[in-house]
């Protein structure tokens, strides 16, 4: 039978919540700010991207310990990402983690600012990794490169221009494999610098990852039709009322679900040359069902 890695995955989010909630205790206090922060930091969130980090870090022969200051700064990142994403500016929404969105909570320029100081500081946290310097600025480079304008925000800027028009499958694929690809890619190859991998491995790691994150959103797409405001944690429908071009309004949720298989399946075949795989094998495969 299958092994089931839900043990060791719940492992490493114990980690992850209690490095992430050191990541500013000394810190200064200035206004409400770090409070904003640790209200969207700390809301749960199912952290498969810092998993990702640690457990890619291990697949690379690394310890996963040594990469937790990488898995903070990623999940700082996709933390910002969607507090800005929720502003009246964006999508406007109320709802994220199951609890009321920032900007509703500390009003919207204080969320502005709670994103902003988190982007910055997850740069501050990859340098907290005791790992040589060259490792440290490989994943500077990586980390900015995917998050920004090649990366998560260019993703975010086609999204937005795409809005109340009809995207063609091969648009679509472009922007998410930038707003949710770049990230879970950077995300699983920070483990692998953490770790010292070769350039090969760097090379499967990605491959694995950008299928993982296509997979991902296409899944993503489906649930915002088929699950419920309190199983995500957020509002569901979210997409049709804004009007947005999606996998479901472009393949129907079969065809979505047929692509997510196929998509899990090249992911797992682009790691099947490392030694221990299995990990991996089974996120991708229980990412490709998952409901929230
Ligand atoms: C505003 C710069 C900027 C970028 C926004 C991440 C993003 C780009 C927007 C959020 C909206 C969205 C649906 C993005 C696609 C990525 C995605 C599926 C995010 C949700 O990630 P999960 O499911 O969330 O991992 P949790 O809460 O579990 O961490």
């Amino acid at each position: 039978m299958e092994k089931d890695f839900t043990v060791q995955m719940k492992r490493d989010q114990e980690l992850i919540e209690r490095a992430l909630s050191e990541v500013f205790r000394d810190g200064e206090r200035y206004a409400d700010l770090q409070e904003a922060m640790e209200y969207s930091l700390l809301a749960g969130g199912k952290r498969i991207r810092p998993v990702l980090t640690l457990e890619t870090c291990r697949l690379c022969g690394g310890e996963p310990a040594q990469a937790l200051p990488f898995a903070c700064a990623v999940e700082m990142i996709h933390t910002y990402s969607l507090i800005h994403d929720d502003l009246p500016a964006m999508d406007d929404d109320q709802l994220r983690r199951g609890r009321p969105t920032n900007h509703v909570v500390y009003g919207e320029a204080t969320a502005i600012l709670a994103g902003d100081g988190l982007l910055t500081a997850a740069f501050e946290e990859l340098t907290r990794a005791e790992l040589p310097a060259d490792r440290v600025v490989e994943a500077v480079a990586c980390l900015s490169r995917c998050a920004g304008p090649a990366g998560m925000v260019g993703g975010q800027a086609l999204d937005m221009a795409g809005e109340g028009r009809g995207m063609t499958r091969s648009e679509l694929e472009q922007l998410q494999s930038l707003k949710t690809g770049a990230l879970i890619s950077a995300a699983a190859q920070l483990g692998c610098i953490a770790a010292g991998g070769s350039r090969e491995d760097r090379d499967r790691v990605r491959a694995y990852a950008q299928a993982l994150g296509r997979a991902f959103q296409v899944r993503d797409d489906m649930l915002d039709v088929i699950s419920s405001d309190q199983e995500l944690g957020k509002p569901v429908g979210s997409d049709q009322a804004n009007e947005k071009s999606t996998f479901v309004t472009a393949l129907g949720l079969e065809g979505c679900q047929r692509l997510v298989d196929e998509l899990t399946g090249r992911a797992v075949k682009a790691i099947e040359g490392f030694e221990q795989p299995d990990f991996h094998i089974w996120l991708a495969e229980s990412l490709a069902k998952r409901m929230k």
